[in-house]
């Protein structure tokens, strides 16, 4: 499927360091490239019902300033990106609205590609929609059931069976339930929460999450290795991951609402089909709040980013404000942010067109910026580097703005 288009990225002589993030798996920080001149990102896509809000907004931004820092530290960088295109809550949505799934989808998808250009977020290489990948996805499953890590609950109200993972056939590279990181009852909770169905009678494990759900009246399905249906949702990004970018990966990125049961799940239907690791890093945003609670299509509190740029936002100023807070923690916006960071970029643009200051220190600011991003995506860093040059008369040559532009992704003057 058609990503959308590239924002120009300007080539800085030199190189910054090779970026580390912190690694959920292992509460640690890593190069998730291992020292290859390869890094492989699949950061989980738009579930596509409703408009883009600033919590994804800042989710696929803290994903394109990890590729833009491991570009500037000379390495290729293959991405790809799911979209969620057939699932309940759009099938929920279209049916409450009375308009088509399929056209729900496509328009949503639509805004979230007019949105990522206004925001100069880089493209996937490979934009994939799960309804192109049934085949594909079905053809998994039927290998783990094969294979024996897949089984058949009873299904009354299909022809077929619905189909589950069983989550205690761990390979070496998974094993669920590590206590260190979360207790069961938390996991049972999680799953209730996000999608899965743990109360469900048939199934052996009630955290055994959904493979492919059998066809039912009035919803989409097709036909495949296993019979009519359609996907469930964890083997999706597993499998377009895999068939994609192969595994292991260097990063599986999304929100921290993902880690469980999304990416725990994800991981282990990689370990059941591959015998390998989805991924070498599992990095995980922030959630971001509006009114005390965290944005969410099925709250409604939404800040969208159509709605502020219909507003007459600048969309560097979008891009700065969600750049002024660390990618990894949770925080709340207000609509003063959005004024802070208009201000903060008025500053930056009279300052490249006043021209003065001294020249000496702008390499140390480019070295600073590269740094600061390279460092965990420390991105609220590297805007203090830069307002740090502003307010102490550095000169803004045109190779310290081009690393702004590089790096951050904003261009000023
Ligand atoms: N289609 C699935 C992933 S395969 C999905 O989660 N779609 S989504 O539309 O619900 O979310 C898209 C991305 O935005 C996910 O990475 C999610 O973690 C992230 N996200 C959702 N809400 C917020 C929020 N309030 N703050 C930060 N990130 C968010
Ligand atoms: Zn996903």
């Amino acid at each position: 499927m058609r990503a959308w288009q590239a924002p120009s990225v300007p080539e800085v002589p030199g190189s910054g360091p090779r970026p580390v993030v912190h690694d959920t798996s292992t509460g640690k920080p890593v190069d998730p490239t291992h020292g290859e001149a390869r890094a492989a990102l699949y950061v989980c896509g738009i579930t596509p019902y409703d408009a883009t809000h600033l919590g994804h907004a800042a989710t696929y931004l803290a994903f394109d300033t990890l590729g833009r820092a491991w570009r500037d530290a000379g390495l290729d960088v293959e991405y790809a990106q799911n979209t969620t295109d057939v699932d309940d809550p759009l099938l929920e949505r279209a049916a409450r609205d009375g308009v088509d799934w399929r056209d729900l989808a496509a328009s949503q998808i639509d805004l979230f590609r007019r949105d990522m250009e206004a925001l100069r977020i880089l493209p996937p290489d490979d934009y994939v929609a799960v309804t192109d990948e049934v085949e594909r996805i079905a053809e998994a499953v039927a290998f783990l059931q094969e294979t024996g890590s897949a089984y058949a609950v009873p299904t009354p109200d299909s022809e077929g069976d619905d189909l589950y993972f069983d989550v205690n056939r761990p390979t070496e590279s998974w094993s669920l339930g590590d206590e260190s990181r979360m207790d069961r009852e938390t996991m049972l909770a999680l799953s209730a929460e996000r999608g899965g169905d743990p109360d469900r009678p048939g199934k052996r494990d009630p955290l055994d999450p959904l493979l492919w759900r059998a066809a039912r009246a009035g919803e989409p399905s097709w036909e495949s290795a296993v019979g009519v249906g359609r996907p469930g949702w964890h083997i999706e990004c597993s499998v377009i991951a895999g068939d994609r970018l192969g595994l292991p990966i260097s990063v599986q990125g999304g929100g921290s609402d993902l880690v469980f049961p999304h990416h725990e799940m994800s991981a282990g239907h990689a370990a059941a089909l591959a015998h390998q690791p989805l991924a070498h890093a599992y990095v995980h945003t922030g959630m971001i709040a509006y009114q005390g609670e965290k944005i969410s299509k099925s709250l409604g509190n939404l800040v969208t980013v159509r709605g502020l740029l219909d507003d007459g936002a600048d969309p560097r100023a979008i891009r700065l404000a969600l750049l002024s807070h660390r990618y990894s923690d949770d925080w709340e916006w207000f609509d003063a942010e959005l004024a802070s960071a208009t201000r903060r970029l008025a500053t930056w643009d009279a300052w490249v067109g006043g021209g003065a200051g001294h020249a000496d220190d702008a390499d140390d600011v480019v070295a600073r910026l590269r740094a600061r991003v390279a460092d965990d995506l420390d991105t609220p860093g590297a805007v203090a580097a830069v307002d740090t040059a502003v307010a102490g008369g550095t000169r803004s040559t045109p190779e310290l703005v081009d690393v702004v532009d590089a790096l951050l992704g904003i261009r000023i003057g």
